[in-house]
């Protein structure tokens, strides 16, 4: 999508701190850490958000949650919060599918 901000992480065209690629995701640091470790995995082609995961796509999912447990097991996270926000009342800023991964400090439940 020409106007998606992590379409144009993914291109290459914004610049970002890179984490993890394959064919499939990307991942990368948040520009704005709300933990000590918090970087975040998308999925190289466009999905707005959870809302719009159907049988044809959600494999991209499960991958995206491979690549997760793999790249905290390889940073020694044995404790880490997984969030994806769907829709402004719920914190969504990005409108490309995302999943935020958090860990190195205590987290409060529920979220605000
Ligand atoms: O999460 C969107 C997240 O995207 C939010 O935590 C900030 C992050 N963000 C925004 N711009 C950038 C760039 N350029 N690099 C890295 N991270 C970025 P949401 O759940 O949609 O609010």
């Amino acid at each position: 999508m020409s106007d998606c901000l992590f379409c144009k992480i993914i291109a290459g065209e914004i610049p970002s701190s890179k984490v993890y690629e394959d064919d499939v995701c990307y991942a990368f640091n948040d520009i704005d850490p709300q933990a000590p470790t918090h970087f975040l995995v998308v999925p190289k082609a466009h999905i707005g958000s959870v809302s719009e995961i159907t049988a044809d796509n959600s494999a991209v999912v499960a991958h995206i949650f491979e690549v997760i447990a793999k790249l905290t097991k390889e940073q020694g996270l044995d404790s880490y919060r997984v969030v994806s926000n769907i829709g402004e009342q719920a914190g969504q800023s990005v409108f490309h599918l995302h999943f935020h991964v958090l860990s190195g400090r205590d987290m409060t439940w529920p979220p605000g």
